[in-house]
């Protein structure tokens, strides 16, 4: 059985400039919620500012419904689109996720919720400071990481979440702020 992860790093797919008008948006005028969740009686703070934005037709209980589902806003329609046109696929979800600095982080986990049906194809989207992705193997000691440069697409293909974990560790060595876009389709 093979071991290498089902992922591929297209750099580059916004070009610097743009990437840094994409960042500086979602850094100033994206509506950011609170992190602070309570969750079974018990307070937690997530590590990092996150919303989700899916089709009006869409029901998704991601992360135990701590986050309303919002509607896409024109940027974010504008960059499906070309992520769309790009996979010839289409995505009718997106999660938004604000690493602030290198404190910011999110756990090992994988992205296999079963809204997301059985052979989920996620992309990733990276603008502003580079963070390192690792993964690990779910059942063999085999890991790896890659680093997520501003303006790749990280292409997820369905085995990666069947046989791999993944993480962005925190980093001492990042100040800078890092926006995330995952987009997925959920299964109606
Ligand atoms: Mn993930």
């Amino acid at each position: 059985m093979a071991t290498k992860p089902d992922i591929e790093q297209i750099a580059g797919f916004y070009q610097p400039a743009e990437s840094d008008q994409i960042l500086r948006y979602f850094q100033q005028e994206h509506d950011w919620p609170e992190n602070r969740y309570r969750y079974s009686g018990r307070q937690f703070v997530l590590p990092r500012l996150q919303t989700w934005h899916a089709d009006a037709n869409i029901r998704y209980s991601y992360s135990n419904n701590l986050l309303e589902t919002r509607a896409w806003t024109p940027l974010l329609l504008a960059i499906r689109t070309k992520v769309e046109l790009f996979l010839a696929n289409s995505f009718n979800a997106v999660l938004v996720n604000y690493y602030r600095d290198g404190e910011d982080h999110v756990g090992w986990h994988a992205d296999d919720e079963p809204e997301l049906g059985k052979q989920p194809l996620i992309v990733s989207l990276s603008f502003g400071a580079e963070r390192r992705f690792e993964f690990k193997h779910k059942l063999s000691s085999k890991t790896g990481s890659v680093v997520l440069s501003q303006g790749s697409l990280l292409i997820m293909r369905p085995s990666f979440q069947h046989l791999w974990l993944h993480r962005v560790p925190k980093t001492h060595d990042v100040c800078a702020g890092r926006i995330n876009l995952t987009f997925r389709q959920v299964v109606i």
